[in-house]
């Protein structure tokens, strides 16, 4: 197998599952990731190599090179302890709160570190084995930022590219790591680092001139060795078009129409929808709902809230703690503000089916995201692309970066808990001819700036790089 293009992710776009009949088979995630990449993957004969999501089962079968749907796939093996120390460890109790502005405490564990190396070379070498010459290698997010380098030692041939799907943090956070040094080394192995916002470059290239001390010139670094490496924003996106036809079957305006009635007909849906993860401010969000009712500026008779929770790194304690907590302040909103048959918050632990996703997008006056930081948060995105009839109000946290380009949403500061209570309840009684100004510039956006216009960008730019002179000289 030799590829022209290697996708290189922590996870794989299909999942390791067992039938019910004992046997094992792969199923597709519905990702939005996977919908971006999917064409370009086919257009280049391309491959994908990843994590099948589960540790080590014995069934050495489940690792060897694939064909789904076309898609070629090469898994990597994880064991139990890398599971434990390199992905639930290093990466989301090191990485993932560091990068989110610290809303959890990170741990710091050099054995963490040591598999977080182990494993980054294990997908570097398997790409370099991959990869035919000169190809193309885009390597995605937090988990791998080791890989860049330690692949261009093996094949300095390649034209690399990685992306980070979640915030990169200022220095006086990302100082806290004691392998600051190497990452950011890793990460220049590539030739092109994206990132969501245009925050995160700057704050990339200032700790790259100020720690590593390479010439930066706005948004390039140039390196000893006479490469450049250029760190730019390329914020991503969703298959618009796809959402907009899945909310326009028939099945999904029925299944609107009993969900409202499932509700009690409310006169108003309040509508959550997380990875059940302490950046997304869930249980904030539900205070400022119950707030609202004990205030009596909500009434339980006519609106109200629809929370699902995706359950998300349920191994890591602080996943525990967090989903203990929301589920005992929605008990207690219940039991203090509920009636028979009617609960104040309606809550979902649970993975929902993209059409039920799109009913209850399209279901809901209200779509409530208030991540503390958020790289991008897709969930916004995906609700305004639901809303056909150019209704329907978003309440969005400024530290998303969708909000960046959702500028027309009710943008609230989730720190603010009588701000947010004044934006729900503003957005719940906008005029509907407001709604509609705002919900037709938001969905513009949306449908001009989709995830294949995000791949195709990064790509682009990843090319260009590889046909300007000086890299060809150094190639
Ligand atoms: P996430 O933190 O996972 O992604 P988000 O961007 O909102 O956050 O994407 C979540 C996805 O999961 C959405 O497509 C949503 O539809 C789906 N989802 C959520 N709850 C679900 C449920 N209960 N059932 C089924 N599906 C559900 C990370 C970064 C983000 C960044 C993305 C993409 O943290 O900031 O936007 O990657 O780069």
């Amino acid at each position: 197998m030799s590829a022209d293009l290697l996708i290189v992710a922590n996870r794989l776009p299909v999942d390791r599952v067992t039938e019910r009949d004992g046997s094992r088979g792969w199923r597709r995630s519905p990702g939005g990731l996977v919908t971006a990449l999917e064409p370009v993957l086919r257009a280049n004969d391309g491959t994908w190599v990843g994590w099948p999501g589960l540790a080590e089962d014995g069934d050495d079968e489940a690792y060897e090179p694939f064909e789904d749907d076309g898609m070629k796939l090469v898994p990597i093996k994880l064991d139990a302890s890398e599971v434990e120390e390199f992905y639930e460890g290093f990466s989301n109790g090191t990485v993932w709160p560091i990068y989110h502005d610290l809303v959890a405490k990170p741990e710091f564990h050099r054995e963490w570190w040591d598999a977080y190396v182990r494993v980054n070379r294990r997908f570097a070498e398997r790409a370099a084995e991959l990869a035919a010459e000169n190809a193309t290698v885009w390597v995605h997010d937090y988990q791998l930022q080791l890989v860049p380098q330690m692949l261009r030692e093996l094949r300095p041939d390649l034209l690399i590219g990685f992306y980070l799907h979640i915030p990169f943090p200022p220095a006086e956070l990302f100082l806290q790591l004691p392998w600051r040094r190497q990452l950011l080394e890793g990460l220049l192995g590539a030739d092109l680092v994206g990132f969501q916002l245009p925050g995160g470059a700057a704050n990339f290239v200032r700790l790259v001139r100020q720690r590593v001390g390479h010439k930066t010139h706005k948004d390039l670094v140039y390196l000893p060795d006479g490469r450049t490496v250029k760190a730019a924003a390329f914020p991503i996106s969703i298959d618009a078009a796809g959402f907009e036809e899945l909310a326009a079957g028939d099945g999904v305006a029925a299944r609107v129409k009993q969900l409202r009635e499932a509700l009690g007909n409310p006169r108003r849906i309040f509508l959550g929808v997380d990875r059940l993860d302490y950046t997304k401010g869930i249980y904030a969000r539900l205070r400022a709902f119950s707030e609202l009712l004990e205030d009596g500026r909500l009434d339980v008779e006519d609106a109200v809230f629809v929370q699902v929770a995706v359950p998300s790194r349920e191994r890591v304690e602080q996943y525990r703690i967090l989903r203990d907590d929301i589920e005992r302040l929605v008990g207690r909103v219940n039991g203090d503000h509920g009636r028979i048959g009617r609960p104040a918050i309606s809550y979902l632990h649970n993975s929902v089916p993209r059409e039920e996703m799109a009913a209850l997008y399209r279901a809901a006056d209200v779509m409530v995201v208030t991540p503390y930081r958020d790289g991008m948060n897709l969930v916004a995105k995906e609700y305004v692309a639901c809303r056909l009839d150019d209704d329907g109000a978003l309440v969005l946290s400024e530290f998303a970066g969708a909000a960046d380009e959702l500028r027309q949403a009710w943008l609230i500061n989730p720190y603010d808990i009588n701000g947010m209570k004044s934006a729900l309840v503003e957005a719940a009684e906008a005029d509907p001819k407001d709604l509609s100004r705002r919900m037709r510039a938001m969905r513009k956006t949306v449908r001009q700036h989709d995830v294949r216009a995000w791949a195709d960008a990064f790509l682009a730019e990843l090319s260009s790089i590889a046909g300007s002179s000086h890299d060809k000289q150094v190639r």
